[in-house]
Formats: C-alpha cells, structure tokens, sequence
C-alpha cells in the first residue's frame, strides 16, 4: 500500500531547495537588519567588529554573524533581548534550566500566529487530521509543550484534550473514556502510562491510540520500539525550544527518516561546539538556528547544544526542508568517563537492547580518582530472578554488552521495581556527582 503524506501548508512544505534558499536569502536579510535596528545587543556586537547589515547579501554571509549564546539571553534576563516594547508582547513563556534563572522568550500577536501554522504542519506531519483526538499530556504554564500543541492542534481542526501532565490513573480513563487516538507527552512520560496500563492489567486494546508525538527530551530508537510495542502506536520524534518558538521547529515526517526543520521559518546550521566553525552536510555537531520570522525575540544563529547532523537530500515524503537527525544529546551532557566521550542516549541505545532491561535506569557519574560510572536499572519483572546466580550473569550480561558496543566500563547495579523516579515531563536520567566535588 502507498504511504499517505498530509501536509497542512502545502504549498510551503512543498517547496524545492532553490525556492526554500530564495525564501531565506530574502528573509535572512530583513531579519539582521531588524535585529540591527532593534535589538541593542545586536546593535552592539555588530558595531564592536565591524559589520553592517549590507554585509550580509547571502545566506553563505551568515558565517559572519557572531553565535549567539543562553548566556546572552542570561545576561539580558528578562526582556533585555526582546526587539519590541512589552506592549507589543502578548505572551511569555520561559524555561527553567537546571541552574538559576529562567530563559524568557516573549511573543508577539504576529508570533503567536506563527507557530501555531508551524505547530498546525508539525502535528499534520505524521498524518494527524481534525479527525484525530488528541491528549496533550505535555505541561500547560511557562513551559512551551502545553500551549504550543494546543494552538496547533486546534488549529487543523482536531479535537483537543487540554490534560496537561500527571495525574496517571486519569490520563488513562480520559483515554479510554473519551477515544483519543493520539498522544503528545514527553517519550518518559508516554512510558509510565504504559507501565502504569501494564500493572493495573489494562488491555491495550482498549484504548484508540494509534500516534504519538513525543519530544522535549532526547530519546534513542531503541526507546521508540519499546513505547511502539508498549502502546500500539507509532512514535514520532519532534523538537523544539523555547529560544526559537518551543514545540514546531522540527518533526518526523511518517518515513521516520530525520525531523523536517521548517526552513522558512529558521536557517539551521551545525557548528564545532569548540571552534564555532560551520561544519558542512552529513557532518555531526551542535545545531545552530536563525529565526527568519519572529518579531518579539529574533536570534541570529543562536546556539543550542543540541547534537546532530543535517541532510538537504529531498524527503520521500516530497518535502525538501532539510531534516536534522534524531538528536543525541546536549553537547554539555556529553560523559567523558576515563577519556571516552558518551551520551547518555547511546548508553540508553545500547541498554535498551538487553532483554530484560527495563526503560527505568539512571546514569550515575562519580569521580575517585578516576571517573566511575554506574548504570542503575529495574529488570523486567519476566527476567527478575530470586537466584543471584541468574542476576549476577544477567549483571555480566550487561556491563560486557557496554564495553563492546561503548568501550566504556561500567559497574550495573540493579535496583528495586518501582524505585527509580518516573518522570511526568522531562527524565532527569544522569546523576552527576562530580560536580560536589573539586
Ligand atoms: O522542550 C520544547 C518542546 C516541547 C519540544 C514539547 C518538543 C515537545 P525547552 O524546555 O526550552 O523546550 O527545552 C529545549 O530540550 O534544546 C533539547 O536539548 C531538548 N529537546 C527538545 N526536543 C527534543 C528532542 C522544549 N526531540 C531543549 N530530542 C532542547 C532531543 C530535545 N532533545
């Protein structure tokens, strides 16, 4: 059978290549000038070496443009960064980090209405129509997930639960109650549900699942199948951050082959964290977006972190908007344990492989005198045993599979069903303990 594509926009998420740089050259141009213009940050750091908006005639120009980084959104906290007067914003949304003060972003009327088409075509990617009724599990407040599946989804005529997250017992009576057909949490989330279904005998069966649209946190593929197989549905990966809109950068078309970055709107790029020099297609690094369009708080290639690489090949799906590949990680979340250098969602990958590895683990980093890293996991209750022979050999198991697929050493510790924290939004899954010490 041939695969169904919809498309909210045709006409844009249709676009070829050389219309798409057209776009951009045009908008990449008008964006700096405006930054120039309004943002005195920019004004600032343009003058300071010497660039005018004249300079930047191309969309190869960009490399001109100095990266922007969260600490200039810290050093600017609150408003410092916004392009217009508060008057003109009409929401704000923030996000927490892990360490001090909030990330602020703020809206205008204009940006509202921006991401909500770009939420509308991200939530039509993987084939969700106003015939879908969508849980949005994500959190309503500051954090971007709620509000931005909910403007989208309603948007293309769907029907919205507005459930935000928690509350497990009720997520799954809703769903069972009212039919939902697609589920829009984080991917820990989505697999607490499926616990939580698994130990009050649940059938799956009883539920219409049939999408999931799980982000805001790195997830390997191994994860994907085992939330596919937990719940009857297919996984799709979307990103986003609250720097360039929140939700609706990027999405996984049905291929599942790279997220579609929605290239009217940003201008991505992938960079050597260390060198900040541009690396080329197919090359890995951190991302690097430039907003075209937003109005309240344009960023000039605002540095994300986000590990990935870019590929500009024409989609099967008939988009040509470049797809970034699932992202690995953050590039400050990069272990290097004894010299080795990890993300926690390759460890993740490779655990997820081990039968009888549940999704509940957590990394653990110390530091004697070496690094040491401990990798706490629940077994399955299939392969819980009571003979330790059975555990210290599923133990061996583990810790062996690691070496030859990470060349990292790793000491597996099992822990009791149920007592690794499950998470409502974002996992905290790394335990860092080196950072107590000197
Ligand atoms: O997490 C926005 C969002 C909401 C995306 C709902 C998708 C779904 P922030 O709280 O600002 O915004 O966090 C942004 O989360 O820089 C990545 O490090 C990480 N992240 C987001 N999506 C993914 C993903 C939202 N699909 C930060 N895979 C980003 C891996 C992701 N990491």
């Amino acid at each position: 059978m041939a695969k169904r594509y919809e498309y909210w926009n045709k006409e844009m998420e249709l676009k070829n290549r050389k219309e798409l740089d057209e776009i951009q050259t045009k908008r990449l141009r008008a964006i700096v000038k405006y930054c120039y213009e309004k943002v005195p940050f920019y004004n600032k750091r343009f003058k300071e070496i010497g660039l005018h908006p004249d300079d930047i005639k191309t969309k190869e120009d960009i490399v001109k443009i100095p990266i922007t980084k969260k600490q200039d959104l810290r050093d600017n906290y609150p408003f410092g960064m916004f392009a217009v007067p508060l008057t003109e914003i009409v929401r704000i949304h923030a996000s927490s980090g892990t360490t001090g003060k909030p990330t602020v972003v703020g809206y205008t009327k204009n940006d509202i209405e921006t991401w909500t088409e770009l939420m509308a075509r991200t939530i039509m990617a993987p084939n969700v129509t106003k015939e879908d009724i969508v849980q949005n599990a994500y959190g309503y407040g500051l954090f971007t997930g709620g509000l931005g599946f909910h403007y989208g989804a309603e948007r293309i005529g769907a029907t919205v639960i507005p459930i935000s997250g928690g509350n497990t017992e009720r997520q799954i009576l809703i769903m069972q109650d009212f039919k939902s057909t697609v589920l829009t949490c984080t991917p820990s989330y989505s697999l607490f549900i499926a616990e939580y279904m698994k130990n009050q005998d649940i059938d799956i069966e009883s539920l219409s699942l049939r999408v999931g649209i799980f982000g805001a946190e790195p997830w390997s593929d191994s994860l994907r199948k085992k939330i596919e197989d937990a719940l009857h549905i297919d996984a799709i990966d979307i990103y986003g951050l609250s720097e360039l809109c929140g939700p609706g950068v990027s999405v996984e078309c049905p291929e599942k082959a790279g997220l579609h970055i929605w290239e009217d709107h940003f201008i991505p790029e992938i960079i050597n964290p260390e060198t900040s020099e541009q690396l080329g297609e197919d090359e890995q690094g951190a991302l690097v977006f430039t907003t075209l369009t937003k109005e309240g708080i344009p960023l000039l290639r605002y540095l994300t972190n986000d590990i990935s690489i870019l590929n500009y090949e024409k989609c099967n799906c008939g988009r040509w908007h470049a797809r970034m590949k699932k992202v690995i990680g953050r590039a400050d979340d990069m272990l290097i344990v004894r010299g080795i250098n990890v993300f926690p969602s390759e460890v993740e990958y490779q655990l997820m492989k081990i039968p009888g590895v549940s999704e509940n683990y957590q990394i653990i980093v110390d530091r004697d005198i070496l690094d040491i890293l401990t990798i706490r996991v629940e077994v399955t209750p299939e392969y819980f045993s009571d003979k330790i022979s059975d555990m210290e050999a599923l133990k061996d198991k583990i810790e062996k599979h690691l070496k030859a697929n990470l060349q990292i050493h790793a000491n597996v510790e099992f822990a009791a069903p149920g007592s690794i924290e499950r998470s409502i939004g974002k996992a905290k899954r790394v335990i860092d303990l080196r950072k107590d010490k000197i």
